[in-house]
C-alpha cells in the first residue's frame, strides 16, 4: 500500500510542472484530516450570486505561484459564468482545474471559465476548480487578506477579499453547506 501510494505521488509531481506542485501539492494528498480549516473572507453578493468561504494559503517569500478558493452559489433562475479573476498581488491571474487524466493528477487553464447554473452552487476548493495566482509579486502572509476582482459574464464584477490561511489550510468549515 505504501509502496503504491508513494509511487502515485511520484506520478503526479512528474506531471505537474514544478512551479504548479508547490501549489497544489497539500490539496493532491489525501490526508485530509491533518490540515487545519482556513479562515474565510467576508461574504459577498452580486445579483444573484453569493460568494463564500473564500480563502488562500500562505507562502515562502518567494513562492511563484498561489491558488484561490471560494464558493459561488446562484440563487437565480439563469446561468452565469465566472469568466475571469484579476488578483495585483500577481502578474497573472487565470481559472484552472485539477482532474485526474488516468491516474494522474493534472492541472489546466479553463479558458471559457467556469459555469455556475441557475440555482447551483459551484466550489473552488484545493484539488479542484481553483483560481491561480501566476508570478506572486508578493509573499502571501497567513492572517493577512488578498482582494481578488471577479468578473461574471451577467453579473459584472465584484472584489473578494480572500483570507489568507495557513500553507496547507483545508477549505473553512462552512463551504461544507
Ligand atoms: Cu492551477
Amino acid at each position: 500500500m505504501i509502496r503504491l501510494f508513494a509511487r502515485a505521488l511520484a506520478v503526479s509531481t512528474l506531471a505537474l510542472s514544478p512551479l504548479a506542485v508547490s501549489a497544489h501539492e497539500a490539496g493532491a494528498k489525501p490526508a485530509h484530516g491533518a490540515q487545519a480549516n482556513a479562515p474565510a473572507g467576508p461574504a459577498v453578493t452580486l445579483g444573484t450570486l453569493e460568494i463564500s468561504g473564500a480563502f488562500t494559503r500562505a507562502t515562502l517569500p518567494n513562492a511563484p505561484v498561489g491558488g484561490g478558493f471560494l464558493t459561488i452559489a446562484n440563487t437565480g433562475t439563469e446561468a452565469d459564468r465566472l469568466v475571469s479573476a484579476e488578483a495585483a498581488i500577481a502578474k497573472d491571474t487565470q481559472i484552472h482545474e485539477m482532474a485526474m487524466e488516468g491516474d494522474v493528477m493534472k492541472m489546466r487553464q479553463l479558458a471559457d471559465g467556469i459555469e455556475i447554473p441557475a440555482g447551483e452552487t459551484v466550489t473552488l476548493a484545493p484539488g479542484g476548480l481553483h483560481i491561480m495566482f501566476m508570478g506572486l509579486n508578493t509573499a502571501l502572509v497567513e492572517g493577512e487578506t488578498v482582494p481578488v476582482t471577479l468578473t461574471f459574464e451577467k453579473a459584472g464584477s465584484v472584489t473578494v477579499d480572500l483570507a489568507i490561511g495557513a500553507a496547507a489550510a483545508a477549505a473553512p468549515k462552512a463551504m461544507g453547506h
